[in-house]
């Protein structure tokens, strides 16, 4: 037999379409009110057969970022599109470069275009993406749940539901909406509640003033609160306010990739880094950001953009290969759905979530539920 090259698979078709399911309660974050998620699902029809799906997911429309569901259907289909049709499929570092040099920002939009590149990559060589990724630290991941509904009672039940289900016991709880002193109390109460049995962290979404944020650090600590996410939206600020306090300072919102990992680690804006494969452009630019971290001595953790199912296995490919993730993930996106769109549904248990070893991403889509969610499906659409 003689050796030679396969041929390139080339890439025939982009597909896009949204999805939008219901969560399991409201969502409340100091931003916006969730009570449903929209997925931006991208599919990249190869010439071989093989077909990768991605997932651009955000919070609340445009409350978190400037990407919004509906914006990267609609930058996808005008402007992604005409580049990637025709390219071969499996030189993924080649097609990011074309689009970051034909295409500014749209980095949860590029987050799924690569993932779907590298989900299609998977199965063409039969290997998870993790290992098309450098290859695991890890099998499995540690999961925190966020305690959201806005109430200190249900948010208590909540947690001892999910540490009876041995489900979650790291708990993020959000705040930032309400008074300083009102959420320093409403912390206080659910770590009191739950004692040694789980650690509490909490978000505040850049809802505080640095003054603020003086006086919530203080409270925090005392409330037995191992960590503060984005307390302020500037990264001076950020700066100043680590060391201040015997609490970690965690940067979510201020990582925007690379250059702005680099640019906080240079001036000690966090001890602690939430990478999120969407925020950072891509599945290998979050790679890069976990570099910058170990590098400059910043600890990880591994976020979510609340994804649903392939956005959150994504994550948790590039996350398997982290060096270092000393404070564990918040994958539990499709844990936040009232509906299932897998054939098999993700394996969390035992307060982990298993990494697939199948080829690509390593899931199977439901079909029939992911066209019966469509949004252009339902009676009315417009969209
Ligand atoms: C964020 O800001 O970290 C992650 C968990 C959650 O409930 O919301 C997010 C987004
Ligand atoms: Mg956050």
């Amino acid at each position: 037999q003689h050796l030679h090259a396969a041929a390139p698979a080339l890439i025939d078709r982009v597909e896009t379409f949204l999805v939008d399911l219901p969560t399991i309660r409201p969502h409340q974050l100091s931003m916006a009110t969730m009570n449903g998620q929209t997925l931006m699902l991208v599919r990249l029809h190869c010439s071989d057969g093989t077909v990768g799906v991605g997932e651009g997911t955000t919070i609340g429309g445009l409350a978190y970022g400037a990407e919004s569901p509906e914006g990267m259907k609609l930058a996808i289909d005008t402007y992604f599109a005409p580049l990637l049709l025709g390219a071969d499929a499996s030189l993924i570092p080649a097609i990011m470069a074309r689009l970051n040099k034909a295409i500014q920002d749209n980095r949860f939009a590029k987050c799924a275009i690569e993932t779907a590149l590298f989900d299609a990559l998977g199965q063409r060589t039969g290997l998870p993406v993790s290992q098309l990724l450098g290859g695991r630290a890890r099998e499995s991941l540690p999961i925190a749940w966020t305690l959201a509904s806005g109430d200190t009672a249900k948010d208590i039940d909540e947690a001892e539901r999910m540490l009876a289900a041995r489900r979650h016991k790291i708990f993020k709880l959000k705040i930032g909406r309400r008074e300083v002193e009102a959420d320093v109390a409403h912390v206080a109460a659910i770590k009191k509640a739950l004692g040694d049995r789980g650690s509490v962290r909490v978000d505040v979404n850049m809802a505080w003033s640095e003054l603020e944020a003086q006086r919530g650090l203080a409270g925090l600590v005392d409330a037995g609160c191992e960590l503060v996410e984005q307390p302020v939206a500037s990264a001076p600020a950020l700066a100043r306010l680590k060391g201040k306090h015997a609490i970690a300072i965690m940067a979510d919102e201020s990582l925007t990739g690379p250059a702005s990992a680099f640019a906080l680690a240079r001036i000690g804006g966090a001890d602690v880094f939430a990478i999120k494969i969407e925020q950072s452009g891509g599945l290998r630019a979050a790679q890069q950001v976990a570099a910058i971290g170990d590098a400059a001595g910043i600890e990880l953790y591994g976020g979510t953009m609340l994804e649903g199912a392939i956005g959150t296995i994504a994550s948790a490919h590039a996350f398997a290969t982290f060096r270092e993730l000393q404070w564990g993930t918040e994958l539990f996106g499709p844990l936040l759905l009232t509906e299932e769109i897998l054939a098999e549904p993700l394996q969390y248990q035992d307060f982990q979530l298993a990494i697939p070893n199948r080829p690509g991403l390593g899931i199977v889509l439901d079909e029939e539920r992911v066209q019966y969610f469509r949004r252009d499906r339902k009676q009315g659409a417009t969209v």
